[in-house]
Formats: structure tokens, C-alpha cells, sequence
């Protein structure tokens, strides 16, 4: 499969600062604003949520990437300059939908980090399943330097990555961390040499859209709610989740392949 061989995913509505395309089953959204460092304004929120609330049904997995020499420089300043207290709260909402499509999606989204991943940004990052950073990477939250507060959701998806203290410690005093210690702490799951994220994406892409979608699905949506779950409520959960996948005609066509040896083991190497 060769990825430059996207085809363009048609969506009226998709400003210009985004590009939807796709690879067989694989989705690719870019940001395409690098004059601006990806920042996102209003146009860009919205089209996040058209793109994420109009994937075609047989799409298995998404990539999210960014033009340029910056993943994302969060929000765009500008947007907020002319607001009032009501206006700032429905422009949060607004993010907070959008995000929630990627983080609620049927199928695994995959973000590729480079450069700059801070504010928005690095929200946006958040909102996705799994992160590759590519080793220039960095992390920051400098709403307080910039006089606001977060408002993409960092404030509940951050914590979940690299703990509330660390968190609290970036936006009090404007610490940033860089994509070999990102990988160490939690902000990413891989990391990657510069210019390699994007293909190693798609490779892990690709080895989510081998696997059953209700496998995937019930990763996506059960993992997240037994986590915030009492234990017994979990260990009931996974029951039902686990009854519900293994009924599946995908899951049993697996197992009978694994059973009469036409199926790959699980292998290790180093
Ligand atoms: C922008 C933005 C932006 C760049 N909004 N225009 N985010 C920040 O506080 C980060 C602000 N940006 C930066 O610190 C730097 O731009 C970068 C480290 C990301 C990149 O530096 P560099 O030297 O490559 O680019 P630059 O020269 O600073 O910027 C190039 C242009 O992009 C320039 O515009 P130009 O018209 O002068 O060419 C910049 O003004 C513009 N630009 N970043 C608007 N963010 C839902 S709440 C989320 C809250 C937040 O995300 S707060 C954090 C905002």
C-alpha cells in the first residue's frame, strides 16, 4: 500500500486550512494552516467536526497530522480578542464537541506530533487514541502566559496522561517537555525520528484495521468507562463487553483460524 496514493475524501463544508483524504480503510485528516502554525480558529473547529461526524462507515482507523514545520500552535489569538464571558463559553463547547468526536469515534484516531504541540494543540493531541511524537516534538500549555485559561478540554485529558500535578506545574509556570521525555511521561505512546511519524502511523494504522472493528470499538468505548468505574462495575462491564465481542461472526472466524493453524502467532522480537 503506498501512502502517498491518497484519494481526497470530498467534504463541502471543509475550509482550506484542512485536507480530508484516505488510503483504503484508513483516513488521513491534515491540518494545512502552516502559515499560521496549524493554529485553529473557528472554521478549523468546525470542519474537525464535520470531518469526524461524516467518515464514510467502512473507514477502520484515522490519522491526524499537521503541515509545516508545527503540529499545532492551539488556538488561533485571535478568535478570542472580541468576546464576552457567554460568547468564550459557547467557542469552548464548540471545541469540547468537536474533540469529543474524535475521542467518542467508532474507529482509533492516531495523531502524529511534531514541533510545536501546545494549547490547543496539544488538546487536540489528548483527544486522540494513541500519539506518535516525532523527536522535535514539545509540550506546553501557555494559556497563562497568554492571560486565558484552557478551554479544549486539557484540563480533563492532560491529567489523564502525565498525572494533575505535572499538569498543573505546565500551566502555573509555563514548563515545556520535549517528545524523548514525552514518550517517557505519557504524552505520546511512540516516538519517532523527524519526518518517519506520519508512515509510522499508517504502519499502526494499518495493524488496527486488521483487527476486527467490534474488537476496536470495544477497546474505544469500554476501556474509558471501566477506568472511571468502581471495580465491580468493571469487572461486569468487560463481561458484557467481552460476551458482546466474542459472539461476533468476525471473532469467531478468528478463532477457528487460530485453532486450525491458519492464523499468525504472537511473535516478539527484542
Ligand atoms: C499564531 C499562533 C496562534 C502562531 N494564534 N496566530 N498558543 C500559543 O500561545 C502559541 C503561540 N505561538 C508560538 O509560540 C509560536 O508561533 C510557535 C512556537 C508555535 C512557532 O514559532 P515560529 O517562530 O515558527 O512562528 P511565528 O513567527 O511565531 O508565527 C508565524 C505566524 O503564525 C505569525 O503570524 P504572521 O502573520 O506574523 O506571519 C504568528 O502570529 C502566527 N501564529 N501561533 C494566532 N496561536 C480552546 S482554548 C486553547 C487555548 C490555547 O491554545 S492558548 C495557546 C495559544
Amino acid at each position: 500500500m503506498d501512502d502517498n496514493a491518497a484519494t481526497a475524501i470530498d467534504l463541502p463544508g471543509l475550509p482550506d486550512s484542512l485536507q480530508a483524504s484516505r488510503v483504503d480503510n484508513i483516513a488521513i485528516l491534515r491540518l494545512t494552516r502552516p502559515g499560521k502554525r496549524n493554529a485553529i480558529d473557528n472554521a478549523m473547529i468546525a470542519g474537525i467536526d464535520l470531518f469526524f461526524s461524516t467518515l464514510p462507515h467502512d473507514i477502520r482507523a484515522v490519522v491526524i497530522h499537521g503541515e509545516g514545520d508545527h503540529f499545532c500552535a492551539g488556538l488561533d489569538l485571535s478568535s478570542l480578542t472580541e468576546t464576552d464571558a457567554y460568547e468564550a463559553v459557547l467557542h469552548s463547547r464548540a471545541w469540547h464537541r468537536a474533540f469529543a468526536k474524535i475521542e467518542k469515534a467508532e474507529m482509533p484516531v492516531i495523531a502524529v506530533l511534531h514541533g510545536a504541540t501546545v494549547g490547543g494543540g496539544l488538546e487536540l493531541a489528548a483527544a486522540a487514541h494513541i500519539r506518535v511524537a516525532e523527536r522535535s516534538t514539545f509540550y506546553a500549555l501557555p494559556e497563562g502566559q497568554r492571560g486565558i485559561f484552557v478551554g479544549g478540554g486539557a484540563s480533563v485529558r492532560v491529567p489523564k496522561l502525565v498525572t494533575l500535578a505535572r499538569t498543573m506545574d505546565m500551566m502555573l509556570t509555563g514548563r515545556t517537555y520535549g517528545a524523548q521525555e514525552g514518550v517517557t511521561l505519557g504524552f505520546s505512546q511512540y516516538l519517532a525520528e523527524n519526518g518517519a511519524g506520519f508512515a509510522h502511523a499508517m504502519e499502526l494504522a494499518r495493524k488496527i484495521a486488521s483487527h476486527a472493528p467490534l474488537s476496536n470499538f470495544s477497546v474505544l468505548h469500554a476501556m474509558p468507562r471501566i477506568a472511571e468505574s468502581q471495580d465491580e462495575a468493571g469487572f461486569f462491564i468487560e463481561s458484557l463487553m467481552s460476551a458482546v465481542a466474542s459472539s461476533d461472526k468476525d471473532a469467531k472466524g478468528r478463532l477457528r483460524a487460530f485453532l486450525e493453524k491458519r492464523a499468525p502467532k504472537v511473535t516478539h522480537s527484542g
